[in-house]
């Protein structure tokens, strides 16, 4: 394990150090830390010399009006008048990472001649934004929702974006549905209820009236909406795009991450209760595994379709609202995409960070994906809006290769180019275009006929086949979720045509699905189904597919329960061996301070110091808990009715609980569920393990721990 830990922490190491975006980033990097300047100046770089009293008449009694001349108290306040700039429509709530990517060898080759997808020497530095769609900037992380998962890719050919979702398929077909899409998702018009949630009369009536969007509900609905961590959650860019190989051959393609840690979800009663205890839980779990070196890291794949066989598959390969079934399409794993560097500063890096789905680079290119067309124009576009013209500009977005044309001017250029030509033909050959063969940018030559007309094709019309293969490919208790989450999307809808409305869709995905709906929220139970099941799973939709193949306990966090009068060498032992598994420990005490163990007091200096107090902390922001032994510290961790509640709630969540010694007892009448099995014997080392609680009377640290990590995984 610890050789293992070494080699990848080197190969991270010298990918970090050779990580070009970043080297390009530092000449525009301020450190007051590392590099302190004499001290603070205005914005044209004149020392001042108070920053906190505005010039004004003063006769030592009297205060009289502060003066427009202070152009040092108006540049403070205009600056910060102007901090603000418009939040982006959808996806407004993010964070960001800097990584890299790597590809394993050329073996896509065949499909592509883009080095960034071929070339296995080469390290391409990344900057990824995870989102959710329908809350505001200030929205909380947890909430039920689509997560963006944007990717740039700085390649040596041009920057290369897949701006992405962690779900393979999206609400609707074609792009100039989005805006409706969008008004009826988010905070309704005539009050701006609800913030990020999709639990509103507006979003199910729209989704009710299209029935292209019940492959999507299923998936939101499922507990894929509402990830653990961005970090364990898959990536997809959703639409197809294509590569070109060097003989100029198509291949249609669709981009997939697969997270190395698995896919885990909340349960949504911790989603709901972290929306308020910690807004920003998502945030902060990719800021702190990275910076534990619990770098987060996802396989790269593909699955392409050679161009010609486009047509052989009973769904339409540019339909969004459609996967390909791994089962016909396999995915090739070719690469994989590392984050070992959190962001410096937030504003600049990551709310300025703008992706685009029409930056491709030479090998890669788009399909005629209806949804992907607009796409490609609707981004450009609004970076505009946000940022100004000039967003390609900023040091986030800006490419690490040359970028030499004869687009000029605009508000906030930057860039200064020499020279007294600014178009194409010039008579000195400045700016020329490159030709194809010496790495120009071609697009696919493909033959294009058709009646103009506003018509989808035949297969585009059918809705509900997929809808019901990942219904039918979901466990037992996946599908318990999603009944629970829509019946409790619509029980927030009040106006019955819309919860009528939709049982009566989730009929023709399934009779079980939607009778059980309809009876939860008082929709119209149906007796038969609207159309038959067709009864096909495919493997890989259910998130139980990617659980990872040996356990691991790497960056989940796990809370020490402890009051004075606890077990040092159990707490000592403990700690050592989950941080072996590189999980964090975080110790829970009366106070946050010094918390003595069995036998010792302030006099004798011994403790351990708790992070967090009982009532800072909740069972919800950790992955597991446990209780060391210790009569005297059980005694008062029992008294207390937050530390009660903690393991209580923790076992509802169905988390991994230990005890040790006499803190099985504790635990045991904490909680009191018929079938759960404990150590019956204190002088015995058996490990028992039962419904996720671990308990043992005596402490051993090798079998202990090692049973522990087994069993931390998520359900
Ligand atoms: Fe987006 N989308 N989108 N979208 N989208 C935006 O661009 C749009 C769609 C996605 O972290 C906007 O820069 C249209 C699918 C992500 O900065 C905007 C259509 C998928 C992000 C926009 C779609 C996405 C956005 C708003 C239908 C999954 C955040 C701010 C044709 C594959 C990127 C911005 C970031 C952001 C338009 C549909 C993912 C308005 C018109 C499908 C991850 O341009």
């Amino acid at each position: 394990m610890a050789s293992k830990i070494t080699d990848a922490a080197k190969q991270i190491y010298v990918a970090a150090t050779e990580n070009a975006k970043i080297a390009d980033l530092e000449k525009d990097i301020t450190d007051p830390v590392s590099k302190p300047t004499k001290g603070l100046t205005t914005d044209h770089g004149v020392f001042v010399s108070d920053t906190d009293n505005w010039l004004k008449t003063q006769d030592g009694v009297h205060t009289g009006p502060s003066l427009l001349t202070d152009q040092i108290g108006r540049e403070k306040i205009h600056r910060f008048d102007h901090e603000r700039i418009p939040e982006r429509v959808v996806h407004a709530r993010g964070a960001g990472a800097h990584g890299y990517f790597r590809i394993f060898d050329s073996k896509a080759s065949k499909y592509t001649h883009a080095p960034v997808l071929t070339d296995a020497s080469r390290t391409t530095p990344v900057f990824v934004r995870f989102s959710t769609v329908q809350g505001s900037r200030g929205s909380a992380d947890t909430v039920r929702d689509v997560r963006g998962f944007a990717v740039k890719f700085y390649t040596q050919e041009g920057n290369w974006d897949i701006v992405g979702n962690d779900i393979p398929v999206f609400f609707i077909q074609e792009a100039m549905k989005f805006p409706d899409f969008v008004h009826a998702v988010k905070p309704e018009p005539h009050n701006e209820v609800p913030q990020g949630q999709s639990a509103h009369n507006n979003f199910w009536d729209y989704v009710g009236l299209q029935p292209e969007s019940a492959h999507m509900i299923m998936w939101v609905m499922s507990d894929r909406g509402i990830p653990r961590s961005y970090r364990m959650m898959q990536g997809f860019g959703v639409n197809t795009y294509s590569l070109i190989n060097a003989k100029g051959e198509r291949h249609f393609v669709k981009f997939h991450f697969i997270p190395e840690l698995g896919v885990h979800s909340l349960v949504w009663d911790e989603a709901l209760k972290l929306g308020g205890q910690d807004p920003d839980f998502h945030r902060k779990d990719l800021q702190e595994a990275i910076q534990n070196g619990a770098y987060p890291k996802w396989k790269f794949a593909i699955q392409t379709i050679a161009e010609g066989e486009e047509h052989g598959f009973d769904f339409d390969i540019l339909d969004a609202t459609k996967v390909w079934p791994e089962e016909l399409v396999p995915l090739e794993i070719i690469g994989e995409m590392v984050l070992n560097r959190t962001v410096d500063e937030y504003f600049p890096e990551t709310e300025q960070a703008a992706f685009c789905t029409s930056h491709v680079v030479p090998g890669i290119g788009f399909s005629d994906d209806p949804l992907l067309q607009g796409r490609n124009f609707s981004y450009f576009d609004t970076q505009i809006t946000r940022l100004g013209v000039n967003w390609e500009e900023l040091p986030i977005n800006r490419p690490i290769c040359p970028v030499l044309n004869h687009q000029r001017d605009g508000a906030m250029r930057h860039k200064i180019t020499k020279g007294d030509v600014n178009y194409w033909p010039n008579r000195k050959g400045i700016g020329k275009p490159v030709p194809v063969s010496e790495g120009g940018y071609a697009e696919c030559g493909q033959k294009v006929q058709g009646i103009k007309q506003r018509v989808r094709s035949a297969k585009f019309q059918e809705h509900y086949n997929q809808a019901q293969l990942f219904y039918n490919s979901l466990t037992d208790y996946e599908k318990a979720h999603l009944i629970s989450a829509i019946s409790f999307e619509l029980s927030h809808c009040d106006d019955p045509v819309v919860y009528e409305t939709y049982s009566k869709v989730l009929n023709n995905i399934d009779l079980n699905l939607a009778k059980q709906i309809a009876e939860n929220v008082g929709g119209i139970v149906p007796e038969a189904p609207a159309r038959p099941n067709h009864g096909k799973s495919s493997k890989s939709l259910s998130q139980l597919y990617y659980a990872p193949k040996e356990p691991t306990i790497v960056s989940r966090r796990i809370a020490i329960l402890i009051a004075d009068g606890f077990d040092m060498a159990e707490v000592e032992g403990l700690r050592a061996a989950f941080k072996a598994g590189q999980a964090t420990t975080w110790i829970i005490g009366p106070r946050r301070g010094k918390i003595y163990p069995k036998g010792q007091s302030a006099a004798s200096g011994v403790h351990v110091w708790a992070d967090h107090h009982f009532e800072g902390q909740r069972s919800t922001m950790y992955d597991a808990c446990i209780i060391p032994s210790g009569a005297e510290h059980v005694q008062k961790l029992a008294q207390n009715g937050r530390t009660l509640h903690w393991v209580r709630e923790a076992f509802g969540h169905c988390k991994a609980i230990g005890a040790l010694g006499e803190a099985v007892v504790f635990l045991r009448e904490a909680v009191q569920l018929p079938g759960i099995e404990y150590a019956t014997d204190l002088n015995n080392d058996n490990v028992v393990t039962s419904y996720g609680v671990i308990t043992v009377g005596k402490y051993d640290a090798g079998s202990f721990a090692a049973d522990t990590l087994k069993i931390s995984q998520d359900e």
